[in-house]
């Protein structure tokens, strides 16, 4: 069973706030900064068992969570039996085909220790519990960056910024709540550590002290909104009856996989369907099968959803046999940061501010998660393998070497093997780490002694 009142909430809940900011420090003081962990933190790190019932949850939300170079700073010496968040994530900058001039330098100085996550329903009262940090913990900490994120305003609250709806689709984790139709259903340790399911198990350090944790990838994911946009519009494929922005509206659907209302095109194939966006019984209850159609090929036929999807990319369903996508498995607890996009922008077809995903991906070993669907299947343009045509990039988070030109199969239904070049990056990586978030217990364990 998950320790839910050991669990740090986000991991296995989700913030799910309208405000949220990620601030990211270096520890000055170890001796100093232990001492407050132990006394101030602890009791204000919000456990999974605190977010379960929404109407009960503390005003303000907390995490947080450590880098290598944190817990070396803190004296922790033990491995924790994850090589990727050893080497940090900018070592991994051209495995995952980021562009490493692109990277903010704060995240490639290698100065991030860890980060503090806060979320609640106002930025007021973030700032207030930033004050009460900072003046407990003193010079003992220093804040390298702070990004401040936000649920988009009105109807776009839920949206990324492109304006798809996001956080539909997640693994089921076994007897935690209950199974929604579609979930892929994995072993809690596929994301929490210590935990069965957990494949890295026995390198854990003795005593257990990691069981309850999760390692957060954190990626600050800069979204061209306005050229996006213009790319839909300048590639809509011919389709008699629809108009242009209906046409665009259409290829950005094959793009990811699901219409803006997050109505999947594996169910609704030529049209959005809010009421089947909004349904959380049938919005993922799909598999790229079709036996209820004639003939109906899952290795070409594209007709419904391209196998270059940002959905389809990132977990095939029935594309793999069901164990091997389950073990790639990664819990996703991202949310939006800058400005919405200004007339002026859209006019000029230009990003004027920077706007993106502060994206968030829990799983208990980065290798079988977020870096093992980036590298492997949304970078490579053979996944997924045994089709009748090579489906390409992952058009939306894909990455060629060096920022070159990515190309990508099956958006055009007319012609699905045709391909499509995307001679930009439309979500380009500034960066970002690679961190534990401990189980609670260990503030006044293992992390202070
Ligand atoms: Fe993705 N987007 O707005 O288009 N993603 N994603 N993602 N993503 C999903 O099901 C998006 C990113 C996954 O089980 C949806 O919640 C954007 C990275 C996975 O069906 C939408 C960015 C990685 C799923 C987006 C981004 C993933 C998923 C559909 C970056 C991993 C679940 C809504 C700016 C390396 C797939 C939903 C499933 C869904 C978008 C990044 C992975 C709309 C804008 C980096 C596993």
């Amino acid at each position: 069973d998950i320790p839910i009142n050991d669990v740090q909430g986000d991991i296995v809940v989700g913030m799910l706030k309208p405000q949220q900011i990620f601030y990211f420090f270096t520890i000055q003081d170890a001796a100093t900064f232990k001492t407050h962990l132990s006394s101030d933190i602890a009791p204000i790190i919000t456990s999974a068992q605190q977010m379960l019932d929404r109407t009960k949850e503390p005003l303000v939300l907390l995490n947080m969570a450590f880098s290598q170079k944190g817990l070396q700073a803190l004296g922790v010496a033990d491995a924790l039996g994850d090589q990727d968040f050893f080497n940090g994530q900018f070592s991994d900058v051209q495995g995952l085909g980021d562009v490493p001039g692109e990277w903010k330098q704060e995240f490639a100085g290698g100065n991030v220790h860890g980060v503090i996550l806060i979320a609640s329903d106002t930025k007021d009262l973030i700032e207030q519990q930033v004050t009460f940090i900072e003046s407990t913990l003193g010079a003992s900490i220093a804040k390298v960056y702070e990004l401040d994120a936000a649920m988009r305003p009105n109807e776009n609250a839920g949206h990324e910024m492109f304006g798809f709806k996001d956080g539909i689709a997640q693994p089921f984790l076994t007897g935690f709540g209950s199974k929604l139709p579609g979930q892929t259903e994995v072993a809690p340790g596929a994301i929490v550590v210590g935990l069965d399911g957990d494949t890295s198990i026995n390198q854990r350090p003795s005593g257990g002290w990691m069981t309850g944790g999760s390692f957060l990838a954190f990626r600050q994911l800069e979204q061209h909104v306005p050229e996006f946009n213009k790319f839909l519009l300048d590639n809509a494929p011919a389709i008699e009856g629809k108009t242009l922005q209906e046409r665009a509206d259409f290829l950005g659907s094959r793009i990811v996989g699901r219409w803006k209302s997050g109505a999947p095109i594996d169910l609704s194939p030529d049209h959005d369907d809010p009421a089947l966006g909004a349904n959380n019984q049938t919005n993922n209850n799909f598999d790229f099968t079709h036996p209820e159609i004639a003939g109906f090929d899952i290795a070409s036929d594209q007709s419904r959803c391209p196998f270059s999807a940002h959905i389809r990319k990132t977990r095939p369903r029935a594309d793999l046999a069901p164990g091997v996508v389950a073990s790639r498995s990664i819990l996703r607890s991202g949310i939006p940061y800058g400005p919405e996009v200004t007339d002026d922008e859209s006019a000029s077809n230009t990003t004027k501010s920077e706007r993106g995903l502060a994206f968030v991906a829990y799983q208990s070993t980065i290798a079988n998660g977020f870096k093992f669907l980036q590298e492997a299947w949304a970078n490579k343009p053979s996944f997924v393998p045994g089709k009748n045509v090579n489906p390409g990039f992952d058009p939306l988070i894909g990455q060629a070497p060096n920022g070159g030109p990515r190309n990508v199969t099956g958006l055009d239904p007319a012609n699905p093997t045709g391909q499509t070049t995307f001679p930009t990056q439309f979500i380009v990586s500034r960066g970002g780490e690679y961190f534990f978030s401990p189980p609670i217990s260990a503030f006044k364990g293992r992390l202070v002694q």
